[in-house]
């Protein structure tokens, strides 16, 4: 026990060390809420590969594998006994439309990496769901404060079109990078194209730098 909370702090000093929780979180006036590029609509569209997989409780995972200090299969009991969390965030899709004020509730990003304690030379995750779909994204933006694994929205599980029983949210990337339906997590030290990102989409995916196509 001593060993590991010795461990956990050295991982969390390094991740300071290199500015890894710096990124994300960033304070706007209200004005310049809404991204470039990018409308407001009060509808939450659904998008996906078009094949929507439901999962039951009882056989649900999310086996967090690759390049954790203490890998992880977790059973929908032991991710509902993780610490939970409210985060109030906006929604921005590459597609345009972006929707402001969602409140999710689950398991935060930095309590799941409390953890499972990703290796020091982790610097990537790469996401993959029961559909299919992978996404990768840069561990410091996989763990900035109101990142969340999300089991709730406004109070109500999160429906199975929209990735329930649990999805990412990380909202200060584009939605693609919020993987729905995700059963899987491995930290890598180099970042790896996710399914998107190898059909043309950005590796990192800012709205505020509308990095949206890999050769912006
Ligand atoms: N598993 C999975 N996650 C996914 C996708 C997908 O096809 N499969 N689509 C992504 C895209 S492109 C977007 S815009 C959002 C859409 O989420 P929503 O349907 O809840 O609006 O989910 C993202 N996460
Ligand atoms: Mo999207």
């Amino acid at each position: 026990m001593c060993d590991d909370e010795s461990k956990l702090t050295r991982t969390k000093r390094q991740w300071a060390d290199q500015g890894k929780f710096l990124t994300g979180r960033i304070t706007r006036p209200e004005t310049d809420r809404l991204p470039p590029g990018q409308h407001l609509v009060t509808n939450w569209p659904v998008l996906d590969l078009g094949q929507q997989p439901i999962i039951r409780p009882e056989s649900w995972r999310l086996d967090v594998k690759g390049g954790a200090e203490n890998p992880v299969s977790f059973s929908w009991t032991d991710f509902l006994a993780l610490p939970q969390s409210q985060k109030l965030s906006d929604i921005h899709c590459v597609t345009t439309w972006s929707r402001y004020d969602n409140r999710w509730e689950g398991v935060s990003t930095r309590d799941l990496l409390d953890v499972v304690v990703p290796r020091a030379e982790a610097n990537f995750v790469m996401l993959t769901s029961y559909d299919g779909y992978t996404t990768n994204l840069p561990l410091a933006d996989f763990a900035v404060e109101d990142a969340i694994l999300a089991t709730h929205w406004e109070g109500r599980p999160i429906s199975a079109e929209h990735g329930g029983p649990m999805r990412l949210v990380v909202p200060h990337l584009y939605f693609w990078k919020s993987a729905k339906w995700l059963t899987r997590i491995d930290f890598l030290p180099g970042d790896q194209a996710g399914f998107w990102e190898r059909n043309g989409y950005h590796m990192r995916g800012d709205p505020w730098a509308e990095e949206r196509y890999s050769d912006d």
